[in-house]
């Protein structure tokens, strides 16, 4: 242990002791505690040691800033940019410079703990770690030896690092079902990128080259710190930056031009621009004809697109569009066509006989469809006016342009994969896509927007793996899933699934949960035995970690030694795979690990890199060509069957969705059943204070985001409240408590709060027990399963 105990001062140590409240019972054993309180204490900078080390910081906000941190006396007392090659990658925001003080925080967990209480109570008493390890995997072996090995569920969130706990346990792994996938199920098939996560298909640094950046359902300037810069770049090089929001915020307030919007209704904003691009003919003729699947077929008696021959549903893989082509219309021929031949100029419309069947085009169905979804109808559904979505429609036709869509918007409401798809749909008319300034997606975070690097991996013997994914966790809740227990790396449990006390029935049902992570979540509440992690700058090895971010190679190299009795995952993977006999497969320590994900790269700039050679360069390392902007597509190929831009999804047709068909959101809309009695719809959103739970007990950081809600002053006003109130938020599913605030930015009819806020920094309950964890029928069908509608959600306030 790191700390030194000269420098706890008494009067320092019950003060801490006294800020944790149940914390001696909590956090771990009496003596070991030291919080920043005592921490902060004067180092002495004439005696002692000082250094400077070189790691990055946490990932999910898309950041993994290179830190520069100078440690004096063993205690980390500066954390700073790390000035390293290039200055487009120096950057750092307050949660990084604040971690002198976060990482000694109070909810720090200090030692294994063993539950005492009820689940979800948070009492616990301190054990060792052999007391813990020897519990956690006597207990899971026993249940695995009468469940089966897949009875364990492994899930992390981001910032975990366990490359092989489901491989040693045989256990299936429920990575984040249902979150970020809302947008991307509908705008990904079109294009085969993305994953169903929406990825942009190029770098926000391109944004200089674009005539208008239509950016619609993220706030960039808060969700993407590192990227800030580019934002503005763009902005002075002319570049026309608008923001689609229904709230002012930060990004809007710092447009061009803010479009306020219903929320949930981003697919009928973009389904009015589809039909002025029709009527007005501006769809790139060009593009549409050979780039993307609107000459195309369509049998339509059955809305299925014709194809050469029948697919074996058997087969192990798809067939490729040059295997088993589509057809076009050749009208100089006067009959059927493959796509994919390039001497034949395609009929865009009409009607044909083509064997004997009626056939006609997807663009003809898509004309049809589109005549209900003038410019007038999308305003009467989103609230924005007509002229301003033609005006759009024409400046986002005229490119080069970028469609910077989100995750934290109508990604997060239940009818998402419509607005992916009709984001899809303006796509393929315009051709803003594989040029320069043109692209499409999610462009937020600077560490996975930039340029990938094939790292390699640590091979595992072919008998460790991990076990088939039975049924998402949210979807385990609902009982008869195999499930008996888990292990949570990251607080899994109360911030992945909507809808918090189904959660909860779930929880105290399982036989048996583990929690990992540095700090003390409302998660860790449900666990059986929780183990302290270490956090990024904590170490036992040279070096815990090897990421690529921001379009480096970076290195997570050693800070300060583990600090209480936490330890790294590294360390306590390794520990659980000696007690299930597997310990002779893994690496001896990080270091090893590192080196051979490096020299096992199939990219042979990557093999020949080394920790050294990466730390001559304080530990980042550029990949090879990344003075431009990736961009993907350029020669318009796509990853899809047809190799074009495919905006017609067949397997939809039962739902009335192969076109994008207008649907509203599950529950927030005007119509709602619950509307009477929920009227204000919640909007969970992200803030550049927080990473969703991280940073709740950064007590420096507190003191700019305190958790509230906020509410526009005309519903404060008719609910009788003032700013600071304690108001109950409250529908059928559940309630919290906490203050409220008035703020004109928000949107009449909807409160918005920064999502990750729990228990122990409200005043009562957590924000998860009212979010919506329903989901449309389609979900199943959908490329990555249905979505989590967490702001999809409607409420009422009142005071408390
Ligand atoms: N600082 C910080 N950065 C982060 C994170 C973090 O926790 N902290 N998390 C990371 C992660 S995991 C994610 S998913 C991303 C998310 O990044 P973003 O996609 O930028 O999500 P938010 O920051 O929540 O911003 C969503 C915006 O959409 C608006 N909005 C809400 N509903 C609607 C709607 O129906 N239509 C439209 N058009 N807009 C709507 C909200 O008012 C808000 O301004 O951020 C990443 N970056
Ligand atoms: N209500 C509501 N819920 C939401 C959202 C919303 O908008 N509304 N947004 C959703 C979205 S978009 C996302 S991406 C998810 C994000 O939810 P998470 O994936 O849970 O978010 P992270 O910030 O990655 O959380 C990391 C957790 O890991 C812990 N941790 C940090 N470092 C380490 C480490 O080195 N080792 C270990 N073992 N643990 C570590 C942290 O303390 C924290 O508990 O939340 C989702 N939940
Ligand atoms: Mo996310």
């Amino acid at each position: 242990m790191a700390i030194d105990e000269a420098n706890v001062t008494r009067r320092g140590f019950i003060k801490g002791t006294a800020a944790a409240g149940a914390g001696l019972a909590l956090f771990g054993a009496a003596g070991a505690m030291a919080t920043s309180e005592e921490w902060l204490v004067p180092a002495h900078a004439d005696s002692g040691e000082e250094y400077t080390a070189y790691t990055y910081h946490q990932s999910h906000c898309g950041g993994m800033c290179p830190l520069a941190c100078t440690v004096r006396d063993g205690r980390m007392v500066s954390v700073q940019p790390n000035n390293c090659c290039d200055d487009r990658y120096e950057t750092i925001c307050v949660k990084g410079i604040s971690e002198v003080q976060h990482i000694y925080g109070d909810h720090r967990v200090q030692t294994p703990l063993k539950r005492t209480g009820e689940r979800g109570a948070g009492e616990f008493t301190p054990i060792s770690w052999d007391e813990a390890l020897d519990e956690v995997c006597d207990t899971l072996k026993e249940l695995q030896a009468k469940h089966g090995k897949d009875c364990v569920v492994i899930s992390s969130g981001a910032e975990a690092n366990f490359p092989w706990l489901a491989a040693t346990l045989g256990a299936q792994v429920d990575g984040s079902s249902g979150i970020d996938v809302g947008i991307g199920n509908g705008l990904d098939p079109a294009i085969g990128f993305g994953g169903g996560y929406a990825m942009a298909t190029c770098e926000a640094r391109d944004w200089v080259n674009s005539n208008l950046v239509l950016n619609v359902g993220s706030n960039f300037l808060e969700s993407s710190l590192p990227n800030v810069r580019l934002f503005f770049e763009a902005k002075e090089s002319g570049t026309r930056m608008v923001t689609v929001d229904p709230h002012f915020s930060t990004t809007a307030g710092k447009s061009d031009q803010w479009v306020p919007i219903t929320p949930g209704t981003d697919a009928a904003f973009f389904l009015g621009m589809a039909s002025v691009i029709l009527d007005e003919q501006l769809y790139d003729e060009d593009f549409v004809l050979n780039h993307t699947s609107l000459p195309f077929l369509v049998d339509a008696s059955t809305g299925k697109l014709l194809r050469d021959h029948a697919e074996d549903p058997a087969a192990e893989e798809p067939e490729t569009g040059e295997q088993n082509p589509f057809f076009v219309w050749d009208a100089a021929a006067g009959a059927k066509a493959p796509h994919t031949d390039a001497t034949v100029t395609p009929a865009l419309e009409g009607t044909f006989t083509v064997d004997g069947t009626q056939c006609t085009t997807v663009f003809s169905l898509l004309k049809k469809k589109q005549a209900s979804y003038t410019a007038e109808w999308a305003e009467g559904v989103s609230g924005v006016p007509a002229d301003t979505i033609r005006e759009l429609a024409r400046e986002y036709a005229e490119g080069p342009a970028c469609l910077a869509l989100g995750w934290g918007g109508n990604d997060k409401m239940g009818n998402a994969d419509i607005a992916g798809h009709a984001a899809a749909t303006l796509v393929a008319l315009t051709g803003n896509v594989g040029k320069v300034g043109a692209g499409v997606g999610v462009f937020v975070g600077g560490s996975y927007n930039g340029h990938a690097g094939a790292l390699g991996a640590w091979e595992l013997p072919e008998e460790m793996a991990a076990g088939t994914l039975e049924m998402p966790l949210y979807d385990a809740r609902e009982g008869n899933a195999k499930v008996r227990a888990c292990v949570f790396c990251g607080d899994v449990l109360q911030q992945h699934i909507g809808n918090m006390n189904k959660t909860a029935d779930f929880a105290r049902g399982l036989d048996f949960i583990v929690t990992i992570d540095p700090y003390f979540t409302e998660g860790a509440k449900w666990a059986d035995i929780i183990l302290p992690a270490c956090t990024r700058f904590e170490n036992d090895t040279e070096v815990g970690n090897v990421k690529v971010g921001y379009s480096n190679i970076v290195l997570q190299n050693k800070i300060i030694d583990p600090l209480f009795e936490a330890r790294t995952d590294f360390w306590i993977g390794k520990e659980i795979a000696k007690r299930f006999g597997v310990d002779q497969y893994l690496p001896k320590t990080s270091d090893e690990w590192v080196a051979k994900v490096l020299s096992s790269s199939e990219d042979p700039y990557v093999s020949s890199l080394t920790i050294d050679k990466i730390n001559e360069k304080q530990g980042v390392y550029p990949l090879e060509g990344i003075e431009e902007p990736r961009r993907e597509f350029m020669d318009r190929v796509f990853a899809t069957t047809s190799t074009r831009m495919d905006v017609y999804y067949d397997g939809l047709v039962a739902y009335d969705q192969a076109l994008p068909t207008y649907e509203p959101p599950l529950e927030a809309h005007a119509d709602s059943e619950l509307a009477g009695k929920y009227p204000l719809q919640l909007a969970n959103v992200r803030t550049r204070y927080r990473i969703h739970n991280q940073f709740n007990d950064a007590k420096w950081l507190q003191q700019f985001a305190e958790p509230r809600i906020e509410l526009n002053p005309v519903e404060m006003e008719t609910r009788g409240l003032a700013t600071g109130d304690a108001v109950e938020v409250f529908n059928d599913r559940g309630s919290y408590q906490c203050r409220v605030k008035a703020n004109e930015s928000i949107r009449p009819g909807s409160a918005r709060m920064f999502e990750g806020q729990t228990a122990d920094y409200l005043i009562e309950g957590n924000v998860q027990n009212v979010t919506n964890d329903g989901y449309v029928e389609r979900g199943a069908e959908l490329m990555c399963g249905p979505v989590i509608p967490f702001s999809d959600t409607l409420v009422e306030i009142k005071k408390a």
